[in-house]
């Protein structure tokens, strides 16, 4: 591996993220961090049922605790129109129940207190009267005739039913799959994950009873959009509530909601007039803030005898939980899932998705994918290796097969998307190159001889990232384009102002990185602000790996504005035309005489001097931009992972992970290879460890990390990195999103390997997580359907 640069770094290249001075020294100032005078402390009551009416709260000993504020019930906000709030999906959520508990952990009292033990304290004496109803946690019974109706608080619901979307051409699939040699069918499962971002949910609010204005310091990975929401609803104009995201211990598409506690520590200041924190424990945050996945998938692949894939179909019922609450363009009410048709050349595909309510917390966000794009992949690298299976093929050659080849790009899929750029089976070849393909199904082959159990799996993967455009996307009818404000000093020193938000990614240093390139200046000498409304400009936020997609092209594209300004400001100092200057990277100079030039930092200057400007050229050196993307950039990778499995247990332990990521252009290799190390840990802990599940009666069964599993060092192989790079042509610099790909790709390439580590056992699915006890059913050939 290279190692980092020490010397002034300028543009793309490794070198150490700015933030972490401030992160590893823990000065980092997270929600939690922020005290402001007079603070007070807010905690929520939460239902213990998952399904159950209210019949009355008493509050009456819970305010008379020491210490207590106000106790502010659903009761209370219905007087002030607040008791529902609008969800990202146009449906509403009880920001504090008052007819009925719909999901256990609901949100249903708020205490406000002089500290936050006092609060705690006082939420175990509300004295809340229930009435249980029978639960439906089940997302196929909840579609039955006879199942309880969980949304009867609204007019025309008289199911769980929220809407059916289809995609792609039904006709023309069936016409494949009824000529097709070859149709295999599957269920499969992606299982209701948790982001479970390190931090949980928290926010400050303070809202200033002399001025009005409202201060939000809070954990939002959109912090833009969640201002035009709370002015919406608490109708105040947009300058009179300041949104501050300070540093986040990591989003994962968790943070793109707005949250009841939001809402509540917003009420509390208004209600006390004092500065009120609401931060939830971990149990509160994987009970009740926005899962990923729950998606039932009954897939249909057709292909000939010899291995060309014809068409895909599959059916999805997708489990939104008690309000739907999920996080997606308008448009598209199933996200990206019609992105299912994967990385291969079909001739038809269709899709249909059914979305239901049940009762469990709501959610349903990209949880580091764009908009259930992990699902898609996850679904389409199953059917392949599906189809391998019935076909006797080999995995990786029947990918190959099929996968899209170079001169089909710009490639228009079956259900309508358009993909920018790749060398798929590039990517793939390099991936076994590295693996030693040939070598390991040999030494596979040995094992099996001697009744070990090794696997090998491959998946290949498109992401599609960077939405909008904005005529196509949008979320609450906020168009998904993003601003960018750049200002030189008189010094050459910059500020760059954009409005996405990192949760850890590194923007500080690779935005920093972006104005570098196109100006020459040292990454030094540029800071990037960012997480706080008043001080950027207006943009949708980072989720769906959108901020280097959107952002870091509105950053690049500011940049050049500046670049196209210093020309002139330079040819008013060499008096000569701008037509005669050439750019060399980091100055303009005279073309053909290197030694008459300036650079950025002496134009800067000279733009805030006496120096007189060309008649109608405006002095200083500042820029803004609103860039709206023409498309999504379509980051791809091939993954091998090799597993070996114990016969006796059916533990399974990931030997090596070889993984090809191709996302354009790399502004900091060590951050891309940082992000996709994470990514490749959180599809070992879905495939193998994790899931949200319930009881019958709705009790949640995953609240701590002692059952909710993360992946640490110790399951985790010394991941092997290859890259590919396709530049995007439409983005400025030509770099996709890569934040989400290994997350996207990695769950497969795992369930692929152990899949076909069970081969022997005539094992052809089963459903994550892959637990000991769930591999052991596999090989007994009772595969567990949860
Ligand atoms: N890059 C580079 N190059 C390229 C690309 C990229 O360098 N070509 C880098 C950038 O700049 C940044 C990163 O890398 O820094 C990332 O990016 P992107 O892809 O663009 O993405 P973003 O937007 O920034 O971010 C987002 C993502 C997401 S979405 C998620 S989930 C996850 C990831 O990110 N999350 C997180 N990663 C991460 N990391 C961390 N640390 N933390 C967190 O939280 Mo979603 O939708 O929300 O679900």
């Amino acid at each position: 591996m290279t190692t980092v640069e020490e010397r002034p770094h300028t543009g793309f290249g490794r070198t150490l993220r700015k933030e972490d001075v401030r992160l590893v020294r823990g000065k980092g100032n997270y929600v939690d961090d922020v005290r402001l005078p007079g603070m007070l402390h807010g905690a929520l009551l939460r239902s213990p049922y998952a399904h159950a009416k209210i019949l009355s709260i008493d509050t009456s000993a819970a305010e008379a605790a020491p210490g207590v504020k106000a106790v502010i019930t659903g009761e209370t906000l219905k007087g002030l129109g607040l008791a529902w709030m609008p969800t990202l999906s146009y449906d509403t959520q009880a920001v504090l129940a008052t007819d009925k508990v719909r999901f256990q952990g609901q949100e249903v009292a708020f205490v406000i207190a002089e500290d936050h033990y006092a609060a705690r304290d006082a939420v175990e004496l509300i004295d809340v009267d229930y009435e249980p109803l029978p639960a439906v946690v089940d997302a196929k019974k909840a579609l039955e005739a006879d199942a309880p109706v969980i949304r009867d608080d609204k007019e025309d619901q008289t199911t769980n039913h929220i809407f059916d979307w289809e995609a792609g051409d039904a006709a023309k699939t069936d016409e494949v799959f009824a000529n097709a040699e070859v149709v295999v069918e599957q269920d499969v499962l992606y299982p209701r994950v948790h982001p479970a971002p390190l931090e949980t949910c928290g926010s400050v609010a303070d809202m200033d009873p002399v001025t009005g204005k409202l201060t939000l310091y809070t954990t939002s990975q959109a912090p833009h959009a969640h201002r035009t929401v709370y002015a919406l609803v608490a109708g105040l104009p947009e300058h009179k509530i300041r949104v501050i995201s300070p540093d986040i211990g990591g989003g994962f598409g968790n943070k793109v909601g707005i949250y009841p506690g939001y809402v509540m520590s917003i009420v509390g200041s208004i209600v006390t007039g004092k500065p009120v924190k609401w931060v939830e424990d971990r149990a509160e945050h994987l009970m009740s803030t926005a899962f990923a996945r729950d998606y039932h998938m009954r897939g249909e692949i057709a292909a000939t005898k010899d291995g060309k894939i014809l068409g895909l179909r599959v059916k999805v019922i997708a489990d939104h939980g008690a309000f739907n609450a999920t996080a997606q363009p308008t448009k598209f009410p199933a996200g990206f899932f019609h992105v299912f048709t994967g990385s291969y050349d079909l001739e038809a595909a269709h899709c249909t998705v059914t979305g239901v309510y049940t009762n469990k917390a709501p959610g349903g966000v990209a949880y580091a994918c764009s908009f259930r794009i992990t699902e898609a992949v996850y679904l389409v690298e199953r059917m392949v290796d599906v189809l391998a299976y019935e076909l006797k093929a080999d995995p990786a050659e029947l990918r190959m097969k099929n996968l899209l080849k170079p001169d089909q790009f710009p490639y228009t899929t079956q259900t309508g998307w358009e993909y920018d750029s790749g060398n798929y089976p590039k990517a793939l070849q390099l991936a076994m190159d590295m693996a030693g393909y040939d070598a390991l199904r040999k030494e596979q082959a040995e094992k099996r001889e001697r009744g070990e159990l090794m696997g090998i799996g491959v998946a290949f993967f498109t992401e599609a990232v960077g939405a909008g455009p904005r005529k196509h996307m949008d979320i609450l009818g906020l168009g998904m384009a993003d601003g960018a404000e750049l200002r030189i000093h008189p010094t050459g020193k910059a500020v760059l102002r954009i409005s996405v938000k990192t949760q850890g990614q590194g923007h500080e240093t690779t935005f920093a990185q972006i104005v570098g390139n196109e100006l020459g200046l040292p990454t030094a000498d540029i800071e990037v602000v960012h997480g706080d409304t008043d001080q950027t400009p207006f943009g949708l936020g980072t989720y769906g790996s959108r901020s280097t997609p959107v952002s870091g092209a509105a950053t690049a594209l500011v940049a050049r504005k500046i670049r196209d300004k210093a020309r002139i400001v330079a040819s008013a100092m060499l008096e000569v035309s701008p037509d005669d200057l050439e750019w060399a990277g980091d100055r303009w100079h005279v073309k053909g005489d290197p030694e008459q030039g300036k650079t950025i930092q002496e134009i800067a200057l000279a733009a805030h001097s006496t120096l007189e400007l060309p008649e109608g050229v405006e002095g200083h050196l500042d820029a803004t931009t609103v860039y709206n993307p023409p498309n999504l950039t379509y980051p791809f990778g091939a993954y091998i992972c090799v597993v070996d499995v114990d016969p006796g247990t059916g533990a399974v332990k990931v030997r090596r992970f070889i993984a090809v990521d191709d996302c354009g252009v790399r502004i900091n290799p060590m951050i891309v290879e940082g992000q996709v190390h994470g990514g490749l840990a959180d599809g070992v802990g879905m495939a193998l460890m994790q899931v949200m599940a319930f009881d019958e009666e709705g009790n949640h069964l995953g609240a701590s990390f002692m059952d909710y599993l993360l992946p640490t060092a110790l399951e985790c192989p010394s991941w092997e990195l290859g890259e590919t790079v396709t530049p995007s042509p439409h983005h400025p610099i030509g770099a996709k999103g890569v934040g989400e790909s290994a997350t996207v790709g990695s769950p497969c390439a795992v369930v692929n390997a152990v899949m076909d580590a069970l081969k022997p056992y005539g094992v052809r699915h089963a459903d994550m997580p892959l637990t000991p006890a769930a591999v052991w059913e596999a090989m007994q050939g009772r595969p567990i359907r949860t």
